[in-house]
């Protein structure tokens, strides 16, 4: 089964920096185990601005049909994608500030009304649920990739249904 890396890519994983790449990993785990062709580079709205521009301009023509995009400190990425394209833009904050990820969670919630990201938790649960989110959304026109997120859900649920407590009897 494909894992998603040679065909065009649906889903577009930007970060701010290399130095994101260890919480933005978590994302393109998931999309490898669902087969979702994908992407991931480095996009910085502060250092490479013209490139964030193009990236945002040229991504539905490329047939990306979400993007997340994950930054720390003053996380401005995800917000200035959202402004330059219409496809949706899933936002995950990253600890890399003295304030472990709440500088980047408040800079990319707090969007002006008409120009939404959706927000997710600071670090890797926030990317890896933001890929599944992305998967969520393809899948709503895709019967095999639902059911495959449906069988992954019942699996989630059988890991913690196979709980038990070293000291109950
Ligand atoms: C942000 O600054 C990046 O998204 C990264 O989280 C942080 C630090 O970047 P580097 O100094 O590691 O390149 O723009």
């Amino acid at each position: 089964m494909s894992d998603g890396r040679n065909a065009a890519p649906l889903v577009g994983v930007v970060m701010g920096s290399k130095s994101d790449y260890a919480v933005m990993e978590a994302a393109v785990e998931v999309l490898r185990e669902f087969g979702v062709a994908h992407e991931a580079r480095v996009v910085s709205a502060h250092r490479t601005p013209d490139l964030l521009f193009a990236y945002a301009e040229a991504a539905q023509g490329r047939g990306l049909r979400a993007i997340i995009a994950g930054a720390g400190g003053s996380a401005h990425l995800p917000g200035m994608l959202a402004a330059k394209t219409t496809v949706p833009v899933l936002g995950v904050p990253v600890a890399a500030t003295g304030l472990l990820g709440m500088d980047a969670l408040l800079s990319i919630v707090q969007m002006p009304k008409g120009v939404p990201v959706a927000t997710f938790a600071i670090g890797k649960p926030g990317a890896a649920n933001a890929a599944l989110f992305a998967v969520a959304m393809l899948a709503s026109g895709d019967a095999v990739l639902q059911e495959k997120l449906a069988a992954w859900r019942r699996a989630r649920t059988a890991e913690v249904m196979a709980q038990a407590l070293v000291a109950e009897p």
